[in-house]
Protein backbone atom coordinates (compact mmCIF):
# COMPACT_ATOMS: atom_id res chain seq x y z
CA UNK A 1 0.00 0.00 0.00
CA UNK A 2 1.22 3.48 -0.79
CA UNK A 3 1.52 5.70 2.10
CA UNK A 4 -1.91 8.03 2.84
CA UNK A 5 0.63 11.17 2.02
CA UNK A 6 0.16 10.13 -1.40
CA UNK A 7 -3.09 11.02 -2.89
CA UNK A 8 -4.60 9.45 -6.23
CA UNK A 9 -6.60 11.95 -7.55
CA UNK A 10 -9.22 10.57 -9.97
CA UNK A 11 -10.08 13.60 -12.65
CA UNK A 12 -13.61 13.63 -14.00
CA UNK A 13 -14.27 10.22 -15.01
CA UNK A 14 -18.09 10.69 -15.94
CA UNK A 15 -20.35 9.03 -17.95
CA UNK A 16 -20.42 12.88 -20.60
CA UNK A 17 -16.84 11.95 -21.39
CA UNK A 18 -17.26 8.45 -21.73
CA UNK A 19 -18.12 7.37 -25.61
CA UNK A 20 -22.08 7.81 -25.66
CA UNK A 21 -21.51 11.18 -23.37
CA UNK A 22 -22.39 14.55 -24.85
CA UNK A 23 -18.54 15.94 -24.20
CA UNK A 24 -17.12 12.45 -24.99
CA UNK A 25 -13.22 12.01 -24.84
CA UNK A 26 -12.26 9.12 -26.95
CA UNK A 27 -11.27 6.22 -25.59
CA UNK A 28 -12.59 7.96 -22.23
CA UNK A 29 -14.00 4.22 -20.83
CA UNK A 30 -10.64 3.12 -21.32
CA UNK A 31 -9.72 4.38 -18.83
CA UNK A 32 -11.55 2.66 -15.99
CA UNK A 33 -9.72 -0.47 -15.43
CA UNK A 34 -6.29 1.25 -15.51
CA UNK A 35 -7.85 3.42 -12.46
CA UNK A 36 -9.75 0.85 -10.95
CA UNK A 37 -6.44 -1.01 -10.84
CA UNK A 38 -4.23 1.44 -9.41
CA UNK A 39 -6.42 2.36 -7.24
CA UNK A 40 -5.86 -0.13 -4.93
CA UNK A 41 -2.90 0.48 -3.95
CA UNK A 42 -3.73 4.15 -2.89
CA UNK A 43 -4.79 4.71 0.75
CA UNK A 44 -5.72 8.31 -0.07
CA UNK A 45 -8.15 8.38 -2.66
CA UNK A 46 -9.69 11.65 -3.85
CA UNK A 47 -12.44 11.75 -7.14
CA UNK A 48 -13.69 14.79 -9.30
CA UNK A 49 -16.62 15.27 -10.56
CA UNK A 50 -17.78 17.52 -13.06
CA UNK A 51 -20.82 19.57 -11.65
CA UNK A 52 -22.65 22.30 -13.83
CA UNK A 53 -26.64 23.89 -13.24
CA UNK A 54 -28.21 24.60 -16.31
CA UNK A 55 -27.63 27.17 -17.72
CA UNK A 56 -23.39 26.70 -17.22
CA UNK A 57 -21.45 29.64 -18.35
CA UNK A 58 -19.16 27.02 -20.29
CA UNK A 59 -21.93 26.02 -22.35
CA UNK A 60 -22.47 26.99 -25.92
CA UNK A 61 -26.43 26.67 -25.59
CA UNK A 62 -26.26 29.68 -23.00
CA UNK A 63 -24.48 32.02 -25.68
CA UNK A 64 -27.55 32.63 -28.00
CA UNK A 65 -25.34 32.26 -31.93
CA UNK A 66 -22.96 30.55 -30.40
CA UNK A 67 -21.49 26.59 -31.27
CA UNK A 68 -19.61 23.99 -28.98
CA UNK A 69 -15.46 24.49 -29.23
CA UNK A 70 -16.11 28.06 -29.77
CA UNK A 71 -13.83 30.43 -27.98
CA UNK A 72 -15.76 33.63 -26.24
CA UNK A 73 -14.32 36.42 -23.55
CA UNK A 74 -15.73 35.94 -20.52
CA UNK A 75 -15.15 38.46 -17.28
CA UNK A 76 -12.58 36.33 -16.38
CA UNK A 77 -10.52 35.56 -19.74
CA UNK A 78 -11.05 33.18 -22.71
CA UNK A 79 -13.13 30.25 -22.43
CA UNK A 80 -14.07 27.61 -24.08
CA UNK A 81 -17.70 26.84 -24.88
CA UNK A 82 -18.81 23.28 -24.81
CA UNK A 83 -21.85 21.42 -25.34
CA UNK A 84 -23.56 20.37 -22.53
CA UNK A 85 -21.95 18.49 -20.02
CA UNK A 86 -22.03 17.08 -16.34
CA UNK A 87 -25.50 18.96 -15.56
CA UNK A 88 -25.77 18.18 -11.98
CA UNK A 89 -28.22 15.06 -10.90
CA UNK A 90 -28.58 13.77 -14.41
CA UNK A 91 -27.13 10.31 -15.50
CA UNK A 92 -23.83 12.38 -17.80
CA UNK A 93 -22.82 13.80 -14.47
CA UNK A 94 -22.75 10.53 -12.57
CA UNK A 95 -19.09 8.46 -12.37
CA UNK A 96 -18.50 5.63 -14.79
CA UNK A 97 -20.76 2.88 -13.86
CA UNK A 98 -17.54 0.37 -13.86
CA UNK A 99 -15.87 2.77 -11.33
CA UNK A 100 -14.66 0.77 -8.62
CA UNK A 101 -12.94 2.67 -5.95
CA UNK A 102 -15.74 1.99 -2.66
CA UNK A 103 -12.13 3.26 -0.62
CA UNK A 104 -12.44 6.27 -2.05
CA UNK A 105 -12.74 9.27 0.88
CA UNK A 106 -13.60 12.84 -1.24
CA UNK A 107 -15.64 14.09 -3.83
CA UNK A 108 -14.52 17.47 -4.89
CA UNK A 109 -17.65 18.80 -6.88
CA UNK A 110 -16.51 21.66 -9.39
CA UNK A 111 -18.07 24.30 -11.92
CA UNK A 112 -21.01 24.43 -9.69
CA UNK A 113 -20.95 28.24 -9.75
CA UNK A 114 -23.05 29.39 -12.77
CA UNK A 115 -20.53 32.03 -14.22
CA UNK A 116 -17.43 30.39 -13.32
CA UNK A 117 -16.27 27.09 -15.24
CA UNK A 118 -13.71 25.44 -12.98
CA UNK A 119 -11.08 22.63 -14.99
CA UNK A 120 -9.19 22.52 -12.02
CA UNK A 121 -9.90 20.65 -8.88
CA UNK A 122 -8.00 23.19 -6.74
CA UNK A 123 -9.14 26.57 -8.51
CA UNK A 124 -11.81 27.78 -10.12
CA UNK A 125 -11.50 29.45 -13.73
CA UNK A 126 -11.54 32.98 -12.17
CA UNK A 127 -7.96 31.48 -10.95
CA UNK A 128 -9.49 33.40 -7.38
CA UNK A 129 -12.01 31.00 -5.96
CA UNK A 130 -10.83 28.13 -4.22
CA UNK A 131 -12.60 24.55 -4.05
CA UNK A 132 -10.69 23.65 -1.00
CA UNK A 133 -8.82 21.13 -2.24
CA UNK A 134 -5.52 22.65 -1.41
CA UNK A 135 -6.01 23.15 2.29
CA UNK A 136 -7.75 19.73 2.68
CA UNK A 137 -4.94 18.00 1.58
CA UNK A 138 -2.42 19.92 3.49
CA UNK A 139 -4.78 19.25 6.67
CA UNK A 140 -4.49 15.55 5.84
CA UNK A 141 -0.87 15.82 5.20
CA UNK A 142 -1.07 15.03 1.55
CA UNK A 143 2.62 15.77 -0.14
CA UNK A 144 2.24 13.74 -2.96
CA UNK A 145 -0.63 13.61 -5.91
CA UNK A 146 -1.03 11.02 -8.47
CA UNK A 147 -2.89 12.66 -11.24
CA UNK A 148 -5.45 10.38 -13.78
CA UNK A 149 -8.87 10.87 -15.38
CA UNK A 150 -10.07 12.78 -18.07
CA UNK A 151 -9.22 14.78 -19.88
CA UNK A 152 -5.67 15.05 -20.27
CA UNK A 153 -5.59 18.48 -21.50
CA UNK A 154 -8.08 19.87 -19.37
CA UNK A 155 -9.35 18.79 -16.46
CA UNK A 156 -6.01 16.67 -15.86
CA UNK A 157 -3.43 19.26 -17.23
CA UNK A 158 -5.52 21.88 -14.86
CA UNK A 159 -5.60 19.92 -11.50
CA UNK A 160 -1.81 18.62 -12.07
CA UNK A 161 -0.39 22.38 -12.67
CA UNK A 162 -2.75 23.57 -9.11
CA UNK A 163 -1.08 20.94 -7.38
CA UNK A 164 2.08 21.10 -8.14
CA UNK A 165 1.38 25.17 -7.48
CA UNK A 166 0.37 24.17 -4.23
CA UNK A 167 3.92 22.55 -3.59
CA UNK A 168 2.87 18.87 -4.24
CA UNK A 169 5.09 16.31 -6.04
CA UNK A 170 3.06 16.19 -8.76
CA UNK A 171 3.01 12.95 -11.45
CA UNK A 172 0.41 12.04 -14.31
CA UNK A 173 -0.51 8.58 -15.12
CA UNK A 174 -0.14 9.31 -18.83
CA UNK A 175 -2.18 5.82 -19.77
CA UNK A 176 -4.94 6.56 -17.47
CA UNK A 177 -5.52 9.48 -18.93
CA UNK A 178 -7.34 10.46 -22.58
CA UNK A 179 -7.28 13.59 -24.07
CA UNK A 180 -10.07 16.08 -26.39
CA UNK A 181 -6.70 17.31 -28.22
CA UNK A 182 -8.35 20.49 -29.40
CA UNK A 183 -5.94 22.58 -31.67
CA UNK A 184 -2.97 21.23 -30.44
CA UNK A 185 -4.24 21.59 -26.78
CA UNK A 186 -2.64 18.11 -25.84
CA UNK A 187 1.05 19.24 -26.45
CA UNK A 188 0.45 22.48 -25.14
CA UNK A 189 -0.92 20.60 -22.00
CA UNK A 190 2.16 18.49 -21.43
CA UNK A 191 4.69 21.18 -21.86
CA UNK A 192 2.44 23.43 -19.39
CA UNK A 193 3.17 20.58 -16.99
CA UNK A 194 6.56 20.16 -17.75
CA UNK A 195 7.58 23.54 -16.83
CA UNK A 196 5.82 23.28 -13.50
CA UNK A 197 7.68 20.36 -12.47
CA UNK A 198 4.62 17.93 -13.56
CA UNK A 199 6.15 14.42 -14.31
CA UNK A 200 4.26 12.46 -16.86
CA UNK A 201 5.09 8.64 -15.72
CA UNK A 202 3.73 5.23 -16.30
CA UNK A 203 1.71 3.21 -14.18
CA UNK A 204 5.08 1.52 -12.79
CA UNK A 205 6.80 4.18 -11.71
CA UNK A 206 3.37 6.03 -10.28
CA UNK A 207 3.26 2.90 -7.46
CA UNK A 208 7.01 2.92 -6.30
CA UNK A 209 6.79 4.51 -3.02
C1 LIG B 1 -13.63 19.01 -18.92
C2 LIG B 1 -14.24 20.41 -20.64
C3 LIG B 1 -15.29 20.91 -19.89
C4 LIG B 1 -12.70 17.95 -18.42
C5 LIG B 1 -14.67 19.51 -18.15
O1 LIG B 1 -13.07 17.18 -17.51
O2 LIG B 1 -11.56 17.87 -18.95
N1 LIG B 1 -13.42 19.49 -20.15
N2 LIG B 1 -15.49 20.45 -18.64
ZN1 LIG C 1 -17.24 21.07 -17.58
Amino acid sequence: MIDERTALIVVDVQNDFCPGGSLAVPGGNEVVPVINALGRRFATVILTQDWHPPGHSSFASSHPGREPFELIELPYGPQILWPDHCVQGTGGAEFHPDLDLPHAQTVIRKGYRREIDSYSGFMEADRKTSTGLGGYLRERGVTRAVIVGLATDFCVNWTAQDAAKAGLETLVVEEACRAIDLDGSLDRAWAEMAALGVKRVGTAAALLR
